[in-house]
């Protein structure tokens, strides 16, 4: 039996599993990731930047803000054609999801139509569609919806309170309302945050409470841990303590329990241990391909010999149907292989090759 997912959870509830001891917090994860997930599937998804810098959000920890001088190379909205042979080369890489990423506060009504033609191009080649382009109009979000887009990231970032010390040039609230249009299109969410920003623990709770606490859980929350860009504000921050960054990922993981949760931005710096921790605490999506939107991303075939010696295999989004619709045959005993199984062997026979 599964409790029933949760909408009303409280600081004190939140801070309590944050303040588990390690072992403890990271084995109720981990028995509530498998509860509803398959344990050694991860799903993959390669990132785009369609369009680059410049972006008049002053967000303190963004490569693309005009605000700072991060010496990044701008980059006009690209051509549709450019788009659809990243998506085809992220296709035979063997990523199931394309994310498209644009630093606009907001789409023009100029882009839009092209925006909408990525969704469709990319749709054909066979892939599921994510897009984040900033703050969207309801009409928008019809729009896009009607183009088969299936993800919409917008990520809340932080706490409410701590919002306004991060970004300054939009609210917290407008980030729900953005959320609320894509949720009423039938667009599925995808929102989480960034950690590391010199946030305090309960601001890392009250992010996982609002996120939480929304009418319906997003099915994605991708957990950022900041990638330090030289010219923010943030350049110089002190690095989070990599267990506090890997209990994020165990209590979201607790509080959503049917959400994948994304270890998103910043595995370049992490070892590999840390990864298969954060994928055991139940982290079941990774950002794939050599690089994020503008910094860079473990190589394509680092994430495989990876995935290869933890026995893990990429998910895709009809592998979680199968598994999802048919939970009971999965107990924790029948997950486990016998000793010398061909499962066992191969996982690690390819990664010793
Ligand atoms: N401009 C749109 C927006 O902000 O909604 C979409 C693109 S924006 C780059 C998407 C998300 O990437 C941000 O909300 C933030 O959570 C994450 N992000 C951006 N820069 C980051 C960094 N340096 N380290 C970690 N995460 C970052
Ligand atoms: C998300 O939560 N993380 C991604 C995606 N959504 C768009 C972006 C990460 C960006 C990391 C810094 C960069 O490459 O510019
Ligand atoms: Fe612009 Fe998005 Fe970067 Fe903020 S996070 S500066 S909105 S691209």
């Amino acid at each position: 039996m599964t409790a029933p997912l949760r909408h009303d959870w409280q600081n004190h509830e939140i801070q309590a599993l944050f303040q588990l001891p390690f072992n403890d917090l990271l084995y109720r994860a981990h028995g509530v990731h498998r509860q509803h997930f398959d344990p050694n599937a991860v799903q993959v998804s390669t990132l785009l930047s369609i369009k680059t810098g410049a972006c008049p959000e002053d967000c303190k920890y963004c490569s693309q803000s005009g605000h700072y001088n991060t010496g990044l190379e701008k980059e006009k909205l690209l051509a549709l054609e450019k788009v659809l042979a990243e998506a085809a080369a992220a296709k035979t890489n063997g990523a199931s999801r394309f994310c498209m990423g644009a630093a606009w506060k907001h789409p023009s009504k100029k882009d839009f139509p092209l925006v909408l033609a990525m969704v469709k191009g990319v749709r054909e080649l066979g892939l599921e569609t994510c897009m984040t382009l900033g703050q969207l109009t309801e009409e928008q979000t019809q729009e896009l919806a009607t183009a088969g887009l299936d993800y919409y990231n917008h990520n809340l970032d932080t706490s409410r309170e701590y919002y306004d010390k991060i970004i300054t040039t939009r609210h917290f609230d407008e980030r729900l309302d953005t959320l609320a249009h894509v949720r009423a299109a039938g667009i599925k969410v995808c929102s989480g945050g960034i950690v590391g920003m010199g946030e305090s623990a309960n601001d890392r709770v009250g992010l996982l409470r609002e996120l939480a606490n929304l009418p319906q859980h997003p099915e994605s929350v991708p957990i950022n841990n900041l990638v330090k860009i030289e010219g923010t504000p943030l350049a110089n921050v002190d690095d989070l303590d990599p267990f506090d960054f890997i209990r994020m990922i165990a209590v979201a993981r607790i509080l959503m329990p049917q959400s994948h949760v994304r270890l998103s931005a910043g595995r370049e710096q992490m070892n590999d241990q840390m990864q298969a921790l954060c994928f055991f605490a139940g982290a079941n999506s990774i950002f794939y391909g050599d690089r994020l939107l503008t910094t860079a991303n473990p190589l394509a075939s680092s994430d495989m010999q990876l995935f290869a010696r933890l026995g893990i295999h990429p998910e895709t989004a009809h592998s979680h149907a199968d598994y999802a619709a048919d939970l009971s045959r999965h107990s924790i005993d029948s997950q486990i292989p016998p000793a010398g199984s061909a499962l066992f062997f191969d996982a690690t026979a390819e990664a010793r090759q």
